[in-house]
């Protein structure tokens, strides 16, 4: 079978750094189209620096990346430097890139993709808000039904949120673009805080990606042991969610999730719930199903497989 078609787009972040790694080191199960940037975790220079960091680090330089929109469709740009550090990439030392930055805007290159490939055989990676998404299926709604698959990090039911009471971070920063993206028509299937806060790096898990003892795995332990001091203190858990490695984990080895094909909303109207995914587990509506919500997640058969992968790289 021949690798599955990817565009990652993305706000590194150190777990999406980590999401981007487990793509690059699967070539025979993932061919990465594009890396596009967004603005998110940190402002769009350092979102599509980090992304470039992330291929030199993996030993992937010819890998094509984009920078995308630097805000919202609709509202002020919302950063988590305080889970990420200054430059989203705390942790590990590591050298700026030389690799270039593509000189085409992400949006234009997700829109090219989706038209030059054959219908059905891309799919989209979405790891930051869904800002690129959303303006690429505004100017050209034909590609929505050219998408194979939507898989999302973003939004949450049981665990509610974790930038307000009511919304995950991704979904909260650009609610506008979320809806967009929710009501598409293409096949959708979401990560939210209820599968990732399950995928949490442990000691004896960050002990065994840095036994990697690579450049990529020590870095990708460092970048862990950073945000981790921030999540331990927040929720008082065992370790870190590893939040967007779900997202590229699914595509390589989808047994290790389950959930449900559900309704999912976006709340955009209240500023109480502004970003919220109103997802319909229980099946309490007749509103259609829109997307696989997942729910669970065999955390170690998740970490074996991203320690067996990035210590190909
Ligand atoms: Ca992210």
């Amino acid at each position: 079978m021949s690798p599955r078609k990817i565009i990652i787009d993305t706000d590194p972040g150190q777990d999406d750094a980590v999401a981007i790694l487990l793509a690059l080191a699967s070539p025979d199960d993932l061919e990465v189209l594009g890396i596009t940037a967004v603005a998110g975790n940190v402002p769009l220079p350092l979102t599509q620096k980090n992304a470039r960091i992330v291929c030199e680090l993996a030993g992937k330089p010819e890998t094509l990346v984009f920078a995308g929109c630097d805000a919202p469709i609709a509202r002020k740009l919302v950063t988590a430097e305080h889970v990420h550090g200054k430059t989203g990439l705390d942790g590990p030392t590591l050298p700026d890139p030389t690799m270039p930055l593509q000189d085409q805007h992400a949006v234009d290159f997700i829109i090219e993709t989706l038209r030059a490939e054959e219908e059905g055989t891309v799919t989209l990676c979405p790891l930051g808000p869904l800002t690129n998404i959303a303006v690429a299926l505004k100017r050209a709604p034909d590609i929505a039904e050219r998408i194979q698959e939507i898989v999302l990090m973003g939004g949450a039911y049981f665990e509610v949120g974790n930038i307000t009471p009511a919304a995950e971070f991704n979904i909260y920063v650009d609610p506008e673009a979320a809806k967009k993206v929710f009501a598409c028509g293409a096949p959708i299937t979401v990560m939210p805080l209820d599968v990732t806060h399950k995928a949490l790096v442990t000691a004896e898990r960050n002990n065994a990606l840095r036994a990697i003892g690579t450049p990529v795995g020590i870095a990708v332990a460092e970048m862990t042991e950073f945000f981790e001091r921030f999540d331990k203190e927040k929720y008082g858990s065992a370790g870190a969610p590893l939040h967007d490695p779900c997202v590229t984990a699914y595509l390589i080895k989808p047994d290790l999730f389950t959930g449900r094909h559900i309704n999912v909303e976006i709340e955009t109207g209240s500023d109480l719930t502004l970003g919220m995914t109103v997802a319909d587990w229980w099946g309490v509506t007749d509103r259609a199903p829109n997307a696989t919500f997942m729910g669970d997640i065999d955390a170690d058969g998740f970490f074996a497989l991203l320690t067996e992968r990035l210590g190909r790289l």
